[in-house]
């Protein structure tokens, strides 16, 4: 008989090893599991339903909106704010830091920052999409109003973060500091089961990931990277496969598995790079140091080391299997990147 660990008995379980946890985290935790249940209902059916396709209106980016991206922003929102554990979330789809009013929610010791749907243009052509999350505790007052001082935190001092990827399954990945553990969905028992305990990015990779479209703008140092990576070389197993999904769940969860580099370096329309520092790249890097791998902004700059200045502020990232990002430094350390 299969022995099925669903994500609500493991958090009851990692709780345990918290004696001084009040169960606040675990209660973020499953409205975090709630609203990704029902955006696996939506998406899964978005060809069906007038939900895909663009809302007509601009993001904060810029980006034409997505409906489902409005629609993923209000429901993570509405459930962040219920349980009262929360005082205020940041978001892609949100210009200004969201002040959660209610007097329980002032009492919350915790901010989340999210992507809600993070690769939303691939919807419409039925391509993995994901939503991103990065939790920290509060750094103002209890039981006063949420200021911005409380998103504008460094990197490492995240507690938890996690992402879904609505992929050929769903699934959510998280780390509360203690490791990597992934749980798949089930939707016939609308539970997520534990399917990847412990996840541990391999040291080395033969899959390297970035849009090469780029590749006249990019640095030196990541050029003659990409480069290295084309190379014969028997002992390193070059040249490496090229993988770019174009959601950065989907290359983050692949590489995570099977090992291997993601890249979002600086280019000509991105001069800071794409990805965002405090809702993309900070998760996704205390994700990969937990599973053993590395994330860096720059020649040996560690993405959770940057002390941010504004919540959509852009980075470059480089992270994945460690001996791959090492050997990127190098490059990059050499010729600029
Ligand atoms: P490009 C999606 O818009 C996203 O934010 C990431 O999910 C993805 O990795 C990246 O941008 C793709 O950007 O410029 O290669 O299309």
């Amino acid at each position: 008989m299969e022995i099925i660990k669903t994500l609500g008995e493991f958090i009851i379980d990692r709780q345990m090893e918290y004696p001084h946890a009040s169960g606040e985290l675990s209660s973020l935790f499953s409205s975090i599991r709630l609203a990704a249940k029902i955006l696996h209902r939506e998406i899964n059916k978005a060809g069906l339903a007038d939900i895909t396709g663009a809302a007509g209106d601009d993001n904060v980016q810029g980006e034409e909106q997505q409906k489902l991206d409005v629609y993923a922003n209000e429901r993570f929102k509405n459930a962040l704010a219920q349980r009262g554990v929360v005082c205020g979330i940041a978001s892609e789809e949100e210009e200004e830091f969201v002040k959660f009013q209610e007097t329980k929610n002032r009492e919350g010791k915790y901010v989340v920052l999210i992507d809600p749907l993070d690769g939303s243009s691939n919807i419409d052509v039925n391509v993995s999409v994901g939503t991103i999350f990065s939790i920290y505790r509060r750094v103002s007052p209890v039981g006063t109003q949420v200021t911005e001082a409380d998103f504008l935190q460094p990197g490492h001092a995240q507690i938890a973060a996690g992402y879904v990827v609505y992929g050929s399954s769903t699934m959510l990945v998280y780390s509360t500091g203690n490791g990597v553990n992934g749980f798949t969905y089930d939707p016939t028992i609308g539970v997520f089961c534990l399917s990847h305990p412990n996840l541990q990015i391999p040291a080395d990779g033969t899959i390297y990931s970035i849009n090469e479209g780029n590749y006249v703008h990019f640095p030196e140092g990541v050029k003659k990277y990409i480069k290295y990576c084309q190379e014969e070389d028997a002992e390193t197993k070059r040249p490496y496969t090229s993988r770019y999904i174009g959601s950065l769940v989907s290359d983050f969860h692949r590489n995570l598995i099977k090992g291997g580099i993601y890249l979002y370096p600086t280019s000509s329309r991105y001069p800071n790079g794409k990805l965002r520092l405090l809702y993309e790249c900070n998760p996704m890097a205390f994700l990969i140091e937990q599973a053993g791998g590395k994330a860096l902004a720059g020649p040996g700059q560690r993405v959770l080391d940057i002390e941010p200045t504004s919540l959509h502020q852009r980075c470059p990232l480089f992270l994945g299997s460690m001996n791959m990002v090492d050997r990127l430094d190098q490059f990059i350390t050499e010729f600029g990147g």
